[in-house]
Formats: structure tokens, C-alpha cells, sequence
């Protein structure tokens, strides 16, 4: 019998169907985001990471245009099992032959080669429309200004974007996910908490307010409660952003597990907000201290968010997208060990005898549930994931995918400086 053969029975033993779960992983697309390949820089300007967010380190071997970045996402690609969707941000807009438009005019068509991209490997597409590194972001705020003109600015670059989406949801045949997510906010108290709210609100509504196809477009609001330089008051934060998505109906809340405060586990609000919201949206990190961006690892919340997804049946009501940028090591490195990362908290969660462990939390058998808790850690789970990156054709072993990375950086990245 082969190690994974034994571990499939030792699963049965406690009513998990392991060949199942490694079916159900497969299939199941997570958005893999553009942005870890270039410290989320973008093709369209030259300024600085701004909105209060920041890439650290300096690794050499950076993603400096389209081609560079596509080849390394493939390299990411083929090194993860499991489904990947594409996430982009408005600003990686591809302008050739010395063409230029401003965030506001953007068109599907800026957006072509990855809509190729997409098809050729057989994936949909998410989208963002990016409120930050751009000059127009006056004094910190964009839809939530008190200038007129630079809310127009925004909502137009809103709006564009929900056009985009449609042309990705439609070239695709995948619906697209469209994330609001800015920066807006103070370093120090402010004195009118309520008015940036009220102006954000009616930006977002103003951006909704483009005819699109719900089933075809999915827009959320992501929260966050602060940034760097934003420390004192975010306008969108998470009573903001949940409200709005609670009283907009096809608008989607989107939480982020690095945007809360340090004790509060995202883990808990997914059930909480699926209790209420048909669909629900996430962006998977690892902070550390603050919303760092770190690579996501398969430690103990990510295993508990995956499986509040898993066990309430949640797999088809919850949009998945990573969303950590770690510029200290190799960009692929960090991008490949994240992907796998949830993919294992995924497959960990879907081997767990979740209806089991209900039921003993329904008969208050409390000591029993922490045992079967504490047997579950260290099942054959190894042999199982083994399987699956098998079946998916990737190698199991670190070490293993990690050379080729080493040799990606050898052939391809040190090229680059
Ligand atoms: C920032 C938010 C936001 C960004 C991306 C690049 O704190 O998490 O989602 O990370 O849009
Ligand atoms: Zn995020």
C-alpha cells in the first residue's frame, strides 16, 4: 500500500473522503494577484507606492514590464496546484507604441494582452480599480475629497473599471471580481469624521451607478482600519465598507485579515457576514504586528479560515484572493509559497470530519471535540497533500520546486538588473 493509500484509510476511519476532497480543491479558482511580482508598482507612473500601504526589501530580479511579469506568473503557475484566477490592478494597464491615458480614460482594451493572458490558460479574471500611487490622490483622499474635481477624477476611474470587468467577465465567461479598496484617510485626529464617509459613500454609489450585469460583475467594498501616514481614521472602515455593502444590494463585503486589530481573527466574522450576505469576498495575508503583506504560511488562522469556509459549505459564496507583497526575497518564491500555502489550508480543511466535530459541540461533548481537535493535527495530512500535488502535476517537495526557482533566478531574473 502506498503512504497516500494509507492515509485515505485513515481518514475513512473518521468519515473523510480524502480523493473527494483532492476533486473538490482542483477545481476550486483562487485569485492569484499580479502584484506580489513587482512590489505592486504597475506600468502606468512613476512615483512611489502610496495609499499607506509598502513593499519592503529590495530583492533584485523585479518584474519591470508586462512580459516579465506574465513570465513570472507563469512560473509561479506551474509550480502551485489548484485553479488560479488572474487579479490585476487598474494601474498594470498595458499602453504600447508610446500611447497614454490617464487612470480615468482606461479601456478594455488597455487590458487585452491579459485578457489573452487569461484565455490562453484557461482562467477569469478579477479586478481593482487603483485609488492610490497617482498624483490626482490629493492630500491623501480620492473618492472621499472634499475637492469636487478629484472625487469626479475617481468616480470616472471607477466607472471605467466596472466597464473592464464586464469585458473580462464576458471574454472570459468567469464573472469578474471588481475590489474598492483606497487609502483615504488621517495621520491625526480629524475634526469631521462623518463628511468623508458620506462623500465616500456617494462616490462608491456614483461608480455603482454604471449599468453592468450583476451576475457578470461582482463589486465589493474592502475596509481597513488604518495605514502608514493614515493612522488616526480610515473613511473606509469596517462598519463603513460592511454597512455599505449590506444596504447596495450586488455589492459584496470584502474583508482583508490584515485590516483589523490584532486580536480580531477574520476566521470568526466569515460566518458571521455569511449568516447575512449571499457572497462574500477575501483577501488572504499574514500580518505581522500591522497589515505587513506578508507571505501567506499554512499556520493556524489561515487553516481556521479556510475551514470556516469549507465546513459551512461556503465554497461557492466566497471569493478567494490572496493579497501579500514581500519584496525581501525571491518575488516567485514568496508568490508560489503563498498560492500553496492557502491551497494547503484549503485541502486541510476539506479532510477534516467537520460534521463529526459539529455534532459533538451540538451533544456538549466538549472534552471529546478537543481530542478529535488535537488527533486531526497530526493525521497523514502530508500524505494527502502529497497526493494532490501529484495529481495536479507540481512537486510535493519544497526543495524540489524551490530549485527550479533558483534556477529561474540563474536563467531569467538575474538578467533583469
Ligand atoms: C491594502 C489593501 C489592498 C491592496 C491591494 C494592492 O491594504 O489590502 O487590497 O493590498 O489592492
Ligand atoms: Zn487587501
Amino acid at each position: 500500500m502506498s503512504r497516500y493509500e494509507q492515509a485515505r484509510e485513515i481518514y475513512a476511519r473518521l468519515g473523510v473522503d480524502t480523493d473527494k476532497a483532492m476533486e473538490i480543491l482542483k477545481e476550486l479558482p483562487v485569485s492569484l494577484h499580479c502584484w506580489q511580482g513587482d512590489d505592486v508598482t504597475g506600468f502606468d507612473h512613476d512615483g512611489p507606492l502610496t495609499g499607506g500601504i509598502q513593499a519592503t526589501g529590495n530583492y533584485p530580479g523585479k518584474a519591470r514590464n508586462y512580459k516579465e511579469l506574465m513570465e513570472d506568473m507563469d512560473k509561479v503557475i506551474s509550480l502551485c496546484p489548484g485553479k488560479a484566477k488572474l487579479n490585476i490592478h487598474a494601474c498594470y494597464a498595458i499602453f504600447e507604441d508610446g500611447e497614454f491615458v490617464d487612470r480615468d480614460k482606461i479601456e478594455p482594451k488597455h487590458f487585452k494582452k491579459w485578457v489573452d493572458f487569461a484565455k490562453e490558460r484557461g482562467m477569469g479574471i478579477d479586478f481593482n480599480p487603483t485609488f492610490f500611487s497617482h498624483e490626482k490622490v490629493k492630500d491623501g483622499l480620492s473618492l472621499s475629497s472634499p475637492d469636487k474635481e478629484t472625487r469626479d477624477f475617481w468616480i470616472e476611474h471607477g466607472k471605467a473599471c466596472i466597464r473592464i470587468s464586464e469585458y473580462f467577465a464576458k471574454e472570459t465567461g468567469v464573472p469578474c471580481v471588481m475590489n474598492i479598496w483606497t487609502g483615504d484617510g488621517f495621520k491625526d485626529i480629524p475634526a469631521d469624521r462623518m463628511g468623508p464617509r458620506i462623500r465616500y459613500k456617494e462616490s462608491i454609489e456614483a461608480i455603482l451607478s454604471e449599468p453592468f450585469d450583476k451576475n457578470l460583475v461582482k463589486p465589493c467594498v474592502e475596509s481597513k482600519v488604518f495605514g502608514i501616514g493614515v493612522e488616526a481614521y480610515t473613511a473606509g472602515s469596517a462598519e463603513f465598507t460592511l454597512s455599505f455593502a449590506a444596504t447596495h444590494e450586488g455589492c459584496l463585503p470584502l474583508m482583508d485579515n490584515g485590516h483589523y486589530h490584532p486580536t480580531e481573527v477574520v476566521s470568526d466574522k466569515i460566518p458571521a457576514l455569511l449568516a447575512f450576505f449571499p457572497e462574500i469576498a477575501l483577501h488572504i495575508t499574514r500580518p505581522i504586528r500591522w497589515d505587513s503583506d506578508h507571505v501567506v504560511l499554512f499556520d493556524d488562522e489561515t487553516k481556521e479560515m479556510a475551514k470556516e469556509i469549507v465546513r459551512n459549505n461556503a465554497l461557492g459564496r466566497v471569493y478567494m484572493a490572496l493579497d501579500y507583497f514581500d519584496a525581501s526575497i525571491n518575488r516567485i518564491s514568496a508568490w508560489t509559497t503563498g498560492f500553496r500555502s492557502w491551497q494547503k489550508a484549503l485541502l486541510f480543511a476539506l479532510c477534516t470530519p467537520n460534521e463529526k466535530l459539529k455534532e459533538l459541540q451540538n451533544k456538549s461533548d466538549f472534552s471529546r471535540l478537543m481530542i478529535l481537535q488535537e488527533k486531526i493535527k497530526t493525521m497523514p495530512f502530508s500524505d494527502v497533500w502529497d497526493k494532490y500535488c501529484e495529481v495536479c502535476n507540481v512537486a510535493s517537495d519544497e526543495e524540489e520546486w524551490f530549485e527550479e526557482i533558483e534556477k529561474y533566478e540563474r536563467d531569467v531574473l538575474k538578467a533583469r538588473n
